[in-house]
């Protein structure tokens, strides 16, 4: 059994409702959800919108292999009616999207799927979430705790979001 983290993001349409459903689908279909983040309003990261997103991380346990996880993931996504894809890096608004920032200490490295995600320890939406719910876990490429990694942030990076829930 392995222990999965989840990063979770929205910014259209009912972008609460949108992650409870991701979270009671990913319960259902992947495993038991020990750990839930509040939910993070935060301003679009390296695209241009007027819609803010809701990001959120939970840690599930599963007996998934992460390239099984990847393929709910994706289907859970489509689930909730994803169809945008980022095509070359240039993001877009989407309904949900499921990202695996941590698998245990595990690293991957396919066509397919890349863990740790590769630019977890630039991005504030991704380690906010994560530092309230696994502040100890090391980066098993970085070697550092989330919470060390989240500190480095907090001085590089003004404030820009409000707690919700
Ligand atoms: N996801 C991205 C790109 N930019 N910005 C925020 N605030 N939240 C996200 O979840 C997000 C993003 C790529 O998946
Ligand atoms: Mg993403
Ligand atoms: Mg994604």
């Amino acid at each position: 059994m392995a222990t999965v983290y989840l990063g979770l993001g929205t910014n259209l349409g009912n972008r609460e409702q949108n992650l409870h459903f991701a979270v009671e689908q990913i319960q259902k279909r992947i495993g038991d959800v020990i750990t839930l983040s509040a939910f993070y309003m935060t301003e679009p990261w390296g695209f241009q919108s007027t819609n803010s997103f809701l990001n959120a991380a939970c840690a599930v346990q599963t007996n998934y292999t992460p390239e099984e996880l990847l393929h709910v993931t994706q289907s859970i996504e489509k689930q909730i009616g994803r169809k945008e894809k980022s095509i070359n890096r240039i993001y877009s608004d989407r309904l949900i999207d499921i990202d695996i920032p941590l698998y245990d200490e595990v690293i991957v490295n396919s066509k397919e799927l890349v863990i740790p995600h590769p630019l977890m320890e630039q991005r504030r939406f991704v380690l906010e979430p994560l530092v309230e719910i696994a502040p100890d876990v090391i980066h098993p490429i970085l070697k550092e705790p989330i919470r060390t990694l989240f500190s480095e942030k907090e001085i590089l990076l003004e404030s820009y979001h409000h707690v919700l829930s």
